[in-house]
C-alpha cells in the first residue's frame, strides 16, 4: 500500500502553499497574488501520535518513521493544488486539470481564509471584507459540479454499460480513475435512493445529488480556518464551525507553523510540530524582527488556539475522520524488537477496518498467507486472524514455519 495522499484545496490565496511548505518544509512559491501556484506541488508530510516507547519505558529505534520527543511521525503524501474560484469546473482560473489531481487524493483539506482578507475572486482585500463561509460553499459547489460534469460527460458510456454490467459497474468504469470504489458507488446509490432507477431516467437534479454524495463519501474532508492570527478570524471560525455542522473545522495559522519549523531548523527555538508551546533556545541570538515574530505568535496564535493547527489538522483528518490507526508489529515480543534487536522499528498506518491478516500482508505477503495467530504484546492475549486492530496496538505475529528451515 502506498502512502495516504492528501490534497489541499481552497480558494486562491487562502494559504495552501504556506500550509504545504510548513507541513513538508519544502520551499514552494508563496506570493500574495491569486494563482501563484500553477502546478501541483507534491511532498512528504507526516502524521503524529504519542509513540508507545514511553509507555513501555524503552528507547525506540524507528526505521520506517521517526520519533521526536515521544511523538511518532509517519510519512504521508501531501499535494498542494492551484487555487480555485467560482466557475473552475468550466475551466475558469486553472480549473479542470487540477480538479483531476484533487480527485486522485484519498482525502482533502479544504483551506479557507478565516480573516476574510480575500474577495470572491481571490484577490487580497482589506481584512474582514471577504466571507469565508461563502468561499467554502463556492468551492464545494465547484467540486460537486465537476463530479457531475464527469458523470454527464460519460452519459453514453454509462447508459450502454448499465444494460450489461449493471449500474454500479457502469459507474465504476467512469469513476475508478478518480479513486472512487465500487462500494462507495453502491453506498451513494443507496443513500440517494437511485439504486433501482435506470440512469437514463435520472433528472439533472438527481445526477447532481448523486455527484454530491459521491464527492462526500469518496473524499473525507476537514476544513482548516487559516490566518487565525488576523483580526476577526476567530469570529469567522466560530461562524464556520456553527454553519458546517457535519464537518470538522480546525483553526490554524500556517504562516506561524512555517516560521516555527524554520526557526527550529536554525536552532533558534525548541519546537516539535504539533506542540502546544515553543521555547527560545538562545534569546540573545535573536534579531529584533525574529523576537517580534515570536511574540506575535505567542499572542495571536498560541494564546488564542493553543497551537498552530497544521500538525493537528493532519492528525485529525487521518486518525479521527478517516479512522486510520497506528500498529506496531514486533518479531521479538520480549524485547519489543525485530530479529536484529531494533526496538519498535516500524509503525504501520492502517485503515479503519484492518485486521491481523491485513497487517501480515502489509509486512510481507508470505506473512499474510502463513499467519496462524497474533499476540497482543501488552496483555499476552492470543488474537485470532480476523481481530480488528486498534490504534497503538503492539502486535507479535505467529507465522507457520515452512519446510524445516
Ligand atoms: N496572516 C497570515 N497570513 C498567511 C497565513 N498563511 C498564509 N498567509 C499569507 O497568505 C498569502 C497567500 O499564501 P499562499 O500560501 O501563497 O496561498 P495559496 O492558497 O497557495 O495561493 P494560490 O496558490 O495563489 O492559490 C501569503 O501572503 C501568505 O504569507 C497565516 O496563517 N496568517
Ligand atoms: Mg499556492
Amino acid at each position: 500500500m502506498g502512502l495516504i495522499r492528501i490534497g489541499i484545496i481552497g480558494k486562491t490565496n487562502t494559504g495552501k502553499t504556506t500550509f504545504f511548505n510548513a507541513a513538508t518544509l519544502l520551499n514552494a512559491e508563496v506570493q500574495p497574488y491569486p494563482f501563484t501556484t500553477k502546478q501541483p506541488n507534491i511532498g512528504v508530510a507526516h502524521v503524529s501520535s504519542p509513540c508507545v516507547c514511553r509507555e513501555f519505558g524503552v528507547k525506540c529505534q524507528p526505521r520506517n518513521s521517526v520519533c521526536i520527543k515521544g511523538w511518532r511521525f509517519h510519512p504521508i503524501t501531501l499535494i498542494d493544488l492551484p487555487g480555485l474560484i467560482k466557475g473552475a469546473h468550466e475551466g475558469k482560473g486553472l480549473g479542470n486539470q487540477f480538479l483531476t489531481v484533487a480527485a486522485q487524493s484519498d482525502a482533502l483539506i479544504h483551506l479557507v481564509d478565516a480573516s476574510g482578507s480575500i474577495d470572491a475572486e481571490g484577490n487580497i482585500v482589506e481584512i474582514g471584507h471577504g466571507d469565508p463561509v461563502s468561499d467554502y460553499f463556492d468551492i464545494e459547489e465547484e467540486l460537486v459540479l465537476w463530479y457531475q460534469k464527469i458523470i454527464e460527460g460519460n452519459r453514453f458510456s454509462i447508459e450502454k454499460h448499465e444494460k450489461t454490467l449493471g449500474i454500479v459497474d457502469a459507474f465504476y468504469m467512469v469513476l475508478s480513475g478518480i479513486k472512487v470504489t465500487k462500494e462507495q458507488i453502491e453506498n451513494a446509490l443507496i443513500i440517494t435512493g437511485l439504486l433501482d432507477k435506470p440512469f437514463k431516467d435520472w433528472t439533472m437534479e438527481e445526477s447532481k445529488t448523486f455527484a454530491y454524495t459521491i464527492r462526500d463519501i469518496s473524499k473525507p474532508t476537514i476544513v482548516v480556518a487559516n490566518k487565525i492570527d488576523l483580526e476577526g478570524a476567530e469570529k469567522n471560525y466560530i461562524r464556520l464551525s456553527k454553519t458546517l455542522k457535519d464537518v470538522v473545522v480546525i483553526p490554524a495559522s500556517a504562516d506561524s507553523e512555517l516560521a516555527l519549523r524554520r526557526a527550529q531548523q536554525k536552532g533558534l527555538v525548541e519546537y516539535v510540530p504539533g506542540d502546544e508551546e515553543f521555547r527560545v533556545v538562545k534569546p540573545d541570538a535573536l534579531t529584533k524582527k525574529q523576537k517580534r515574530a515570536l511574540e506575535y505568535m505567542e499572542r495571536f496564535v498560541f494564546s488564542k488556539i493553543m497551537r498552530t493547527g497544521v500538525q493537528f489538522a493532519l492528525n485529525a483528518l487521518v486518525f479521527k475522520v478517516m479512522g486510520y490507526k497506528y500498529v506496531y508489529p514486533v518479531e521479538d515480543p520480549e524485547h519489543l524488537s525485530d530479529k536484529k534487536g531494533r526496538v519498535l522499528p516500524d509503525v504501520f498506518l492502517l485503515p479503519r477496518h484492518a485486521d491481523l491478516r491485513d497487517l501480515g500482508f502489509e509486512i510481507h505477503s508470505e506473512i499474510g498467507k502463513n499467519l496462524i495467530y497474533g499476540v497482543d504484546v501488552r496483555t499476552g492475549l492470543k488474537l485470532p486472524r480476523d481481530y480488528i486492530l486498534h490504534d497503538r496496538d503492539v502486535i507479535h505475529l505467529v507465522v507457520a514455519k515452512r519446510g524445516g528451515k
